[in-house]
């Protein structure tokens, strides 16, 4: 929900390389397509590639989504007409996010945990070294849709730093982008490792050095102002901190809700878990019938004030923050603020194909809907 007056001021800054051109393109072929907003988007009744594309302006690009769209959701006087198209059609983007060597996978960062380099102080403590880079790059965030990124590690989110409750953690943060930055860790630590006043200038370095405190699912993410811009362009990730005894055994996953406001007007055009929309829609994520299933939920979406997550066919236990083991609500649907999180745990009883999805239908159908692939054979 963009504020109106804050956003004059955003779209006012000038920095026409990101706001009219994406790669090489000029700036008068993107403007020859007429922005829509994202309501008018859904109107149409499609979410093709194409469709995506001219709604992201500048951002649009030729490619393989847009190759496969339908010619009539391509056409610009088809966006305003009645919907056309069946419903199971027009739940998805069309075409696909190819993942190359290099590229983002969220397949692949689903299941990643960055533990760091692990040494020993000399007071016995276990000491967990980690590197974060910020660098700009593009990412691919729907078929034929690249938002000008800027990055941790070249990737949206950035790592999953994990650790243990007790751990002295240290991230050596250099600022290989193109504007100052900082991290800000949620977490309890000193004034002075907070990432929220030492503004990194680019080509500068910062070590953030501080003991792993509350247990619990956290965040990170930079602290520069203006602070909804620097967060939206995706320098943030999620930080765990394992309680000391752990957490029972199970197939553990991590899903940040996030946007992308492709044309800069304030809104999202876009919205996944793990930054492409789709994903895991198109890719669905398997798991074992009856298998223990843990999801790390975060929500980071910037402009929009709640996210959720609906998971069908089953209940889950919802354990707030992370931060209690004891302590949960036995639900089907968790709405989070932004920067609020939850850590999920169920099994399936049936198999098959079930959905998870943001419960605001908008953001279900602009992306963030995702399938588990429950395998196994029912013995219920
Ligand atoms: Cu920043």
């Amino acid at each position: 929900m963009p504020d109106q007056e804050s956003m004059g001021e955003y779209n006012n800054r000038s920095e026409p390389s990101e706001s009219r051109t994406v790669g090489n393109e000029p700036a008068s072929e993107a403007q020859t397509t007429a922005p829509l907003s994202r309501r008018q988007l859904l109107k149409a009744g499609a979410l093709g590639a194409a469709a995506l594309a001219a709604a992201g302006g500048a951002l649009a690009r030729p490619g393989r989504g847009a190759a496969q769209g339908r010619g009539d959701s391509a056409s610009p006087d088809a966006h305003g007409g009645p919907a056309e198209h069946s419903s199971h059609e027009t739940m998805m983007s069309v075409g696909d996010v190819e993942v190359k060597p290099g590229s983002f996978d969220p397949t692949a960062f689903l299941t990643h945990f960055d533990t760091g380099k692990v040494s020993r102080l000399p007071s016995g403590q276990t000491l967990r070294e980690y590197q974060i880079v910020a660098m700009d790059r593009e990412v691919e965030v729907a078929p034929g849709v690249f938002f000008p990124a800027w990055t941790f590690n070249g990737q949206v989110p950035g790592p999953t730093i994990r650790c243990t409750e007790g751990d002295r953690v240290r991230v050596k943060f250099i600022n290989g982008g193109s504007h100052p930055h900082t991290i800000h860790f949620h977490g309890i630590h000193a004034a002075n490792m907070d990432g929220s006043f030492e503004i990194i200038p680019a080509g500068g370095v910062f070590t953030y050095d501080f003991d792993a405190e509350p247990f619990g699912l956290h965040l990170y993410h930079c602290h520069s102002v203006p602070l909804k811009r620097h967060i939206h362009k995706g320098l943030y990730g999620v930080f765990i901190i394992d309680p000391k005894e752990g957490r029972p055994q199970a197939r553990e996953m991590v899903m940040m809700m996030n946007g992308f406001d492709t044309n800069f007007d304030g809104e999202n055009e876009i919205y996944a878990v793990n930054t492409v929309a789709h994903h895991y829609q198109k890719h669905p994520i398997p798991i074992g019938l009856g298998e223990q299933v843990r999801v790390y939920l975060v929500n980071i979406t910037e402009f929009d004030l709640i996210n959720s997550f609906h998971l069908h066919g089953n209940f889950f236990r919802l354990y707030r923050t992370g931060t209690r083991l004891d302590q949960y609500e036995f639900t089907d649907t968790v709405m989070l603020c932004q920067g609020e999180r939850a850590v999920l745990e169920f099994a399936y009883k049936f198999p098959g194909k079930f959905l998870f999805h943001a419960h605001q239908s908008e953001f279900a159908e602009l992306g963030w809907t995702g399938l588990f692939d429950v395998q196994g054979r029912s013995n219920v």
